[in-house]
């Protein structure tokens, strides 16, 4: 080969090493990176949460670190220092409770992260301090839940009493459902909250508060209002212990409307679950994209969502991806 050849091809081959390092450190730079602290392992929302935003992370190309922080605020700002710390691109949690926030945020915007709240809401005055919140209306699914129980014993004089399972003290999902409730049934004297209590959103929660409840106030209780399927199943295993009987002498109304409570439906446990879709995922990475892209994104995205009473719970279940 000739000297000139030679050289023309080292250069040929120096270029297309150049171009691919060019393209490689470009194809670098566009991987975004979003930390996602979340909440715990609570229950099967959660795990279904859990699933589908590592799924949508997958799909979309998007690195994700995840942490969880076993139902424990301290837990949750300890992985957003650590993501600030490690400079990821985007910042995304689904809050534990609603307050106690600024301080972490207000790190965050120092340093210039955005942050995406999902799932559940926080109370912060200052609403620069996200970009977006995307999840369910839970004082839309507590009002739901209300208009039911209107519906349901509109030709019943009462009085109607509730056991009410509360969910996380302190978080949107706990606080919502209660108020929506209380919205539709506060000019209605003869539903009454005789108990309320948190069960922590767990199974075990559930049913320990529920044993508690039955012990205390037995045949009184019409109605159980779990603020979670995981609740109302542990709460069904302890009223039947107690033999109290769930969906017909006790009516008991849900939130999430998981396969376990369609079981329970189709079993005639639980009278009517109300939706809440834990498939956040492929919602999050898109505004993850947009935010790093530069687009403006709408302050509140809501989820659609509906109930389900037990009789369609039969047809429905076969089609429920959680
Ligand atoms: O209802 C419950 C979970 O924040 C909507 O958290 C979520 C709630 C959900 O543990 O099952």
């Amino acid at each position: 080969m000739g000297r000139s050849v030679r050289l023309a091809l080292n250069a040929l081959l120096g270029l297309t090493v150049a171009m691919s390092v060019v393209v490689d450190s470009h194809a670098q730079d566009k991987k975004i990176t979003l930390g996602f602290a979340q909440v715990g392992a609570e229950s099967a929302w959660r795990t279904a949460n859990t699933v589908s935003v590592k799924q949508a992370a997958k799909d979309a190309g998007i690195n994700l670190k995840f942490s969880d922080a076993q139902q424990k605020q301290e837990n949750q700002i300890r992985a957003i220092r650590s993501y600030i710390a490690q400079k990821v691109d985007v910042i995304a949690f689904s809050p534990v409770v609603e307050s106690g926030w600024e301080p972490v945020l207000e790190e965050a915007k120092k340093a210039h992260i955005p942050v995406v709240l999902t799932d559940r809401n926080i109370d912060v005055k200052d609403k620069s301090l996200y970009v977006t919140m995307i999840g369910s209306d839970f004082l839309e699914e507590g009002r739901r839940a209300g208009r039911w129980l209107e519906e349901t014993y509109k030709n019943n004089p009462g009085p109607i009493n509730i056991a009410e399972l509360q969910g996380t003290v302190g978080s949107a999902p706990a606080n919502d459902r209660h108020s929506g409730l209380m919205e539709i049934i506060k000019n209605d004297p003869k539903f009454k909250i005789i108990a309320s209590q948190s069960g922590d959103f767990t199974l075990a929660g559930g049913k320990q508060v529920m044993e508690a409840f039955a012990k205390t106030y037995g045949k009184q209780i019409n109605v159980v209002y779990a603020h979670n399927d995981d609740m109302a199943l542990g709460a069904i295993q302890a009223m039947e212990e107690a033999g109290m009987k769930p969906g017909t002498d006790v009516k008991v109304v849900s939130f999430d409307a998981t396969k376990g409570g369609f079981q329970a439906m189709i079993a005639g446990k639980i009278n009517v679950d109300v939706e809440c879709s834990p498939l956040l995922g492929p919602q999050l990475m898109s505004a993850v994209k947009d935010i790093v892209a530069g687009k403006t994104l709408p302050k509140r995205i809501v989820t659609n969502e509906t109930v389900f009473p037990m009789n369609v719970a039969a047809q429905v279940l076969p089609q429920r991806k959680y």
